[in-house]
């Protein structure tokens, strides 16, 4: 495996999520000394298949804590950018020590990350039933509102559980709430008794965030971030409004963690050699004939949080050029590659036009998306099962050929190639 480098290693979603990032984030962490999430909370979902010497297979759902947790060596840090559904975390921590993974006393999280509350995930529920038709297919987990209260500067934070005033700043909140969306059912006085009783479990975890990380840093650890959803649902840089609510690019490593953007070394985007997109809003390269159907069906695309259906289509390269350009990638780790082995030929699509005339960028205005002519270009497929293949010499030449046509395309590397779900299904370029 390349080796990681000290200071900062950050792997990001390049699409609109669902890459494969916990399975690449779950091998690099076997040289990481801290494992850290900056943004999102428990609408991402992870899975990670791992397999013990006797080829038995355990399957990992990751969804607040970060994959890196497998390796026992690998501590786990929730950073400041995160929102935290405080019973969901004990929920997944229990789930995972009940399977074996010992992780409670390697779990640190920021006493400025934000928290979710039972009324944000029902607030969530009653926004998208208010805009109807135009829904934004979130997952329901509360995360929106969260962001909203902690972006109204009225939001409440690990620390604040530990404050006195913590009852009356709950109960303003939830008032508030009720003068927006009228007199939901909620238990305030049971959810702030359930909170409190949580607060005594997370005591023992709460660090101070920017420090704790800034130590781990100037002492030479080795911090592998994991991103969560990915670049097109970035608050700013994805097809807003149909974009979760956090800095899901590479500034919300810098924000979401307290650390100068110099200690980021290397940036890994994760591409599935398709793309997906679950949730409403818009995509370009949508198939909603056979080849989205068996991309989804070959792929398994469900969501792991929701259990939905994604929606599937051709690999988009404009896409990727603008999520490069945002990004930085210094590599690439290219997918599911083994999802495309059936296919005689592989679209990917190389520009877009807008009345005829190709454009630079991705348009921020949906209705000119909208307008988009994709542009493509047909490669031809190679036919043949590639998931047992362990090195980048034994894949096909037209395999070796798509992942060049992207190298070349994109001007950044593929360093990785993901031939199936297992760690051991990872081809390591250089
Ligand atoms: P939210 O819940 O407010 O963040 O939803 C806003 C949009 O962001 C999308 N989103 C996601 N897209 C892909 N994967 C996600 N995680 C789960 C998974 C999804 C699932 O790993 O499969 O189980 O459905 C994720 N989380 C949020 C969401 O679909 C909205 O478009
Ligand atoms: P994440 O949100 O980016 O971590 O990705 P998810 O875990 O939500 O979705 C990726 C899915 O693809 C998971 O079920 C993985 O087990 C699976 N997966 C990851 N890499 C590969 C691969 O190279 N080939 C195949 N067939 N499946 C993969
Ligand atoms: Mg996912």
């Amino acid at each position: 495996m390349a080796s990681s480098p000290q200071g900062v290693s950050v792997v990001l979603g390049a699409q609109w999520g669902d890459e494969g990032k916990g399975k690449l984030v779950d091998i690099l962490a076997a040289e990481a000394d801290i494992c850290a999430r900056c943004a999102g909370g428990n609408n991402a979902g992870h899975t990670i298949v791992v397999k013990n010497p006797q080829g038995e297979k355990t399957t990992y759902a990751f969804n607040l804590l970060p994959s890196g947790l497998i390796n026992p060596q690998c501590k786990a840090f929730i950073g400041s950018g995160v929102v935290v559904h405080v019973p969901s975390l004990f929920n997944e921590l229990d789930t995972l020590e009940r399977k074996g993974l010992k992780c409670a006393d390697r779990l640190f999280i920021s006493d400025r990350a934000h928290l979710v509350m039972g009324f944000h995930q029902i607030v969530d529920g009653l926004k998208e039933i208010e805009l109807g038709g135009s829904s934004i297919g979130t997952t329901k987990r509360g995360i929106g509102p969260a962001y909203s209260s902690k972006a109204s500067r009225s939001g409440l934070r690990v620390h604040h559980l530990y404050d006195p005033s913590f009852p009356a700043k709950f109960r303003k909140l939830v008032e508030g709430r009720f003068k927006r969306y009228g007199q939901f059912e909620f238990d305030t006085e049971g959810e702030i008794e359930m909170y409190l009783a949580f607060a005594e479990r997370l005591r023992p975890h709460v660090v101070d965030g920017p420090t704790f990380i800034h130590n781990a840093i100037k002492s030479g650890k080795r911090v592998l971030v994991e991103g969560a959803n990915a670049l097109m649902l970035d608050i700013d840089y994805g097809t807003y409004p149909y974009v979760t609510s956090s800095a899901t690019a590479i500034g919300g490593v810098v924000t979401g963690l307290g650390i100068p953007p110099f200690a980021i070394k290397r940036v890994v985007g994760v591409v599935k050699a398709y793309t997906t997109r679950v949730g409403g809003g818009p995509f370009p390269t949508e198939d909603l004939e056979e080849v989205g159907h068996t991309l989804q069906e070959v792929g398994a695309e469900y969501g792991v949080v929701t259990g939905r259906r994604r929606r599937c289509g051709w690999l988009d390269l404009v896409v990727m050029r603008y999520s490069t350009m945002i990004n930085g990638y210094t590599s690439l780790n290219l997918t599911k590659l083994d999802v495309l082995d059936g296919f005689e030929e592989i679209k990917v699509a190389t520009g877009y036009k807008i009345d005829g005339v190709e454009i630079d960028g991705f348009p921020a205005d949906l209705d000119r998306l909208a307008k988009v002519e994709v542009q493509y270009t047909t490669l031809p497929g190679w036919k043949k099962d590639i998931s047992a293949c362990t090195t980048y010499e034994e894949l096909p030449d037209n395999a070796k050929s798509y992942i060049k046509f992207i190298d070349d395309f994109l001007g950044v590397k593929v360093q990785y190639v993901g031939v199936g779900p297992g760690r051991d299904q990872n081809l390591i370029l250089f």
